[in-house]
């Protein structure tokens, strides 16, 4: 098993695309000959399971039940492995190769017996394959706590041969909580009066609350609710959606317009300075900015800037004055470097 570190860290990063976490608890890809198996021809011709060269999937060798003039009953059974009982899902998995002119039968059995006690298998999976190499998978979640071994049982019936390959037991973690993802559908702009239709888009809740600011009453629920507008402004809608895995809001800012088709102008934000506290840098609000002068307490100016992106971080903590002038006027405003 010299290749199941390899395995395990290639699907680790495979699956991290996905998003959650699996493990591999047992792999054989039959590169080495002593690999823990046990071979039981259970119908006695002599013929049986093997490892072999012969049309591997993954590597140089496979598992390889042979050409037979006679119906086979041949069981694989692999190492036993322990299933964890964390809530998580166990699965079995593996690889199985029949030719495309002929249909090769097998079974997969779980036992958590010592592997050569037919009578204390379970029937997991069986198929009838055909048509090159395949992926399959099957959950072992009823064997949590348990230790077990798995048989790849092979039933000829037309001379024709199977392969096995990639045979393992991985372990995934449940999945990460999946709250909404969630977005409004709603016209940029309408007219003061004009009624406005708002709707969730959103494929994983079912619940949904509206706050849209302006109209009232300001609360809804449901996948649309319309809207009416008595005066003119920016106006910000919200939509918090809900599943059983929690809520995601989404904001939408709808311009109503007034009757010459005009918007007041917005009004300045009561604070132009975020984040305050901050550490970093600081961001100054308002579109109608020009430049900011921060002053220290003692008066002295420690840093100025055109740009509404100002670097703090050179700055002693403490507390600052900024002077920020604007096309509308000179504003001060204290912040807090930390
Ligand atoms: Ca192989
Ligand atoms: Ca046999």
């Amino acid at each position: 098993m010299k290749h199941s570190l390899f395995i395990h860290i290639l699907l680790l990063l495979l699956f991290n695309y996905v998003a959650f976490a699996q493990e591999t608890l047992w792999y054989d890809g039959f590169e080495d000959e002593t690999s823990g198996w046990q071979f039981l021809d259970i119908d006695g011709d002599g013929r049986n399971w093997a490892v072999s060269d012969i049309n591997p999937y993954r590597g140089l060798h496979c598992l390889y039940g042979s050409y037979s003039p006679t119906a086979e009953d041949n069981w694989a059974v692999s190492p036993a492995v322990p299933i964890p009982d964390d809530g998580g899902m166990t699965t079995v998995e593996w690889e199985v190769f029949a030719h495309a002119n002929y249909i090769e039968t097998y079974e997969i059995l779980v036992t958590t017996g010592t592997g050569n006690v037919l009578a204390l298998y379970d029937s997991v999976f069986a198929e009838s394959v055909t048509g090159g190499y395949h992926s399959r998978q099957v959950p072992l979640n009823g064997y949590a706590g348990q230790t077990v071994r798995i048989a790849i049982r092979h039933l000829s019936q037309n001379q024709n041969f199977i392969c096995i390959d990639d045979v393992s037991i991985r372990h995934y973690e449940q999945l990460p909580p999946q709250p909404p993802v969630v977005s409004i559908a709603a016209p940029a702009t309408a007219m003061v009066g004009e009624v406005v239709t708002m709707s969730a888009q959103c494929s994983n809740a079912e619940q949904f609350q509206w706050d849209i600011e302006g109209t009232e009453p300001s609360n809804s629920e449901g996948r649309t609710t319309t809207a009416e507008w008595e005066r003119a402004g920016r106006y910000r809608v919200s939509l918090t959606a809900t599943n059983a895995d929690g809520s995601t809001t989404a904001d939408h800012i709808i311009s109503i317009l007034d009757k010459e088709g005009f918007v007041p102008a917005a009004k300045q934000p009561s604070h132009m300075v975020y984040p305050n506290p901050a550490s970093e840098s600081i961001h100054i609000l308002p579109t109608t900015f020009i430049k900011v002068s921060i002053f220290n307490s003692a008066g002295k100016e420690v840093a100025s800037s055109t740009q509404s992106d100002v670097s703090i971080s050179s700055l002693p903590k403490g507390v600052y004055q900024a002077v920020i002038t604007t096309t509308e006027g000179v504003v001060v405003e204290n912040i807090i470097k930390r």
